[in-house]
């Protein structure tokens, strides 16, 4: 594991914006999590690049199928994914794909998916039992994840063990707090999904054999 691996300094990356290095090692995330929880936020928090985003406006016909409990304020939502990309010191190009959060788009996950060496949970602790749901899917896929719980100001505070049992989570799986809108808890967060993911993928050998 690259001890290196440290939030990068503003505008890093940002020199060859659009082209790959020779020394880049490419990395696909994934960003999930339920309706409403923070995914689009968290990506255009951290996105160096402009990030792409797929957001419509939620109509009154929406109110019968989406939940809108702890999301009121809320007026779009993705219908399809979000993309931006963050370099990490190390060469470690993070693309990261925001999935939708309403249910009626989780046929797209499978093909949002493909490639991805991981996923970024994302959780509300007023609805905790939303993304267990969504850490299904992505252990179904074959997901390493780490969660990460938005922390709305609103939103009861818990001790991270009781959290942690909550979820039910693995002791191997991280679990960090954040805040959405905050681009260092961002980056943060993103760092501990990626040396989950490292620490379980088996390094090429230094001096590999004739
Ligand atoms: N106070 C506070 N508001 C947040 C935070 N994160 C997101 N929000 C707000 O919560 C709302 C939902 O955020 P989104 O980023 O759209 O959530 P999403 O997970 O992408 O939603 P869907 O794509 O519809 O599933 C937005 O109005 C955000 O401004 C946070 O950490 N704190
Ligand atoms: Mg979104």
């Amino acid at each position: 594991m690259d001890s290196a691996l440290s939030s990068p300094s503003p505008g890093a990356g940002t020199g060859n914006m659009y082209l790959r290095g020779e020394d880049q090692t490419l990395v696909k995330l994934l960003v999930a999590g339920p309706f409403g929880v923070g995914k689009t936020t968290l990506i255009r928090a951290l996105s160096e690049t402009p990030p792409l985003h797929t957001e419509e406006v939620m109509t009154q016909s929406g109110a019968m199928v989406d939940d809108l409990a702890g999301v009121r304020d809320k007026t779009t939502t993705t219908v399809a994914i979000d993309f931006g990309r963050l370099t990490l010191p190390g060469d470690l190009v993070l693309y990261l794909f925001g999935t939708p959060g309403q249910k009626r788009f989780r046929p797209l996950w499978q093909d949002i998916a493909r490639g991805a060496l991981g996923a970024l949970v994302l959780a509300d602790t007023r609805r905790l039992a939303d993304s267990f749901e969504v850490m299904d899917i992505v252990e179904e896929a074959g997901l390493r994840y780490a969660v990460a719980v938005n922390t709305f100001p609103d939103a009861p505070q818990y001790d991270v063990e009781k959290m942690r049992e909550a979820l039910d989570l693995h002791p191997d799986t991280p679990l960090v707090l954040c805040d959405a809108r905050d681009r260092e808890q961002s980056v943060d967060a993103l760092i501990a999904l990626v040396r989950h993911v490292l620490d379980h993928t088996p390094q090429p050998e230094e001096n590999p054999k004739p």
